[in-house]
Order: C-alpha cells, then sequence, then structure tokens
C-alpha cells in the first residue's frame, strides 16, 4: 500500500480523507466505510494542473450501473478543487466496492440534475444541509460508463 504520497501518486492532505483511501488501498475494497450510516465509493482522478493521480472518496450514489458524484465539500462556498480536476479530465474511474471502472463524467442541469439530486439526497441526507447552508449550486456529475 502506498503510505506517502509521491512521484505521480498524490493523497489528500486531510488526515481523514487519506486515511479512508489508504483503507480501500490496502483492502481492496470501499465496503465498511461509511459516513453517517452511507457507503462511499473512490474515485481515481488526474489533476488538473499536475497531472497527477489523485484518490477522492465521495459518498455511493447508484442507479442502474450508473453514478452520480456530489461536489458538496460539506457545503463551503467554494467548489472542492477536485472539481476543476473532473472538469479538466472527465476520463475516470470509480471504485465501488472491489470493482473498479472506467467512466466520463458530465454535469447534470434541469430536470436530469433535479431526478439525480433527489437521489443524492436519499443516498446522503447531509447533502440536503449542504445545500442550504451556501449560496452555490452544489454541482453534480453525471458518470457515463466508457
Ligand atoms: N467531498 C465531497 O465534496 N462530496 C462527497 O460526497 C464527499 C464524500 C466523502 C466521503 C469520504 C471521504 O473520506 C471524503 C469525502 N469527501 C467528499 C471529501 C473529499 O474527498 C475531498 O477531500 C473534499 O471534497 C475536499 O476536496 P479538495 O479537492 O478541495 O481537497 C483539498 C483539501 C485538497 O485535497 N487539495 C489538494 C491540495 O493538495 O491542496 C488538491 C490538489 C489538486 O487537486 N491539485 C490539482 C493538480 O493538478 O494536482 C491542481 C489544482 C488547481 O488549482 O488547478
Amino acid at each position: 500500500m502506498p503510505e506517502a504520497s509521491g512521484g505521480d501518486v498524490e493523497f489528500s492532505p486531510t488526515e481523514w480523507v487519506r486515511e479512508q483511501t489508504q483503507k480501500v488501498l490496502a483492502t481492496g475494497t470501499t465496503e465498511g466505510i461509511e459516513i453517517q450510516g452511507s457507503p462511499i465509493v473512490l474515485l481515481t482522478l488526474r489533476g488538473a494542473r499536475t497531472g497527477k493521480r489523485r484518490y477522492t472518496p465521495v459518498m455511493r450514489v447508484e442507479h442502474g450501473g450508473r453514478y452520480a458524484v456530489v461536489a458538496s465539500k460539506g457545503g463551503a462556498d467554494e467548489h472542492p478543487v477536485w472539481y476543476h480536476n473532473i472538469v479538466a479530465h472527465p476520463e475516470i474511474s470509480l471504485q465501488d466496492g472491489e470493482v473498479t471502472r472506467d467512466f466520463t463524467a458530465r454535469i447534470a442541469e434541469g430536470a436530469e440534475r433535479e431526478e439525480w439530486w433527489e437521489r443524492a439526497v436519499a443516498a446522503f441526507p447531509a447533502y440536503a444541509e449542504y445545500q442550504k447552508k451556501t449560496t452555490r449550486t452544489i454541482p453534480l456529475f453525471v458518470l457515463d460508463p466508457r
């Protein structure tokens, strides 16, 4: 298991996020990791500037083999840095349980966003509170399998 950042891989500077990420890499599964009783998935992204590989855990929002990714950052007023990484490099990987698949991410808008936002809040009710905390519309990416 990679213990520290370096080379082409960078881990989150936030300790609890880094620990959850390294647990997934060490055990080979996202199973057993929950926040407020909800499961997570692990994204592999490319840094917008550096091109380095970055792991980003997010809540599991799944429907019919497709996923949504919610750039909530706990209701902060700015997008998480990884939002910009996905916009720059939308071809990403997602690990759910032991399975890692490749997807292309795109921002959802209008009715499609509404539909997925409801699924997201059902999967992780705190998203609704996060949206109330900020004036920005929290971005939601839909992942299409590729
Ligand atoms: N965050 C969410 O937004 N939504 C979720 O559903 C979510 C769930 C979740 C579940 C488990 C868990 O452990 C964490 C979870 N998080 C969730 C937190 C998420 O993983 C991120 O930690 C959080 O959203 C903050 O993201 P961030 O990208 O803003 O993080 C900062 C602290 C960070 O890591 N910064 C890096 C740094 O080194 O400062 C980013 C560096 C980076 O990406 N650099 C780019 C590059 O090219 O390498 C360039 C950036 C640029 O400026 O162009």
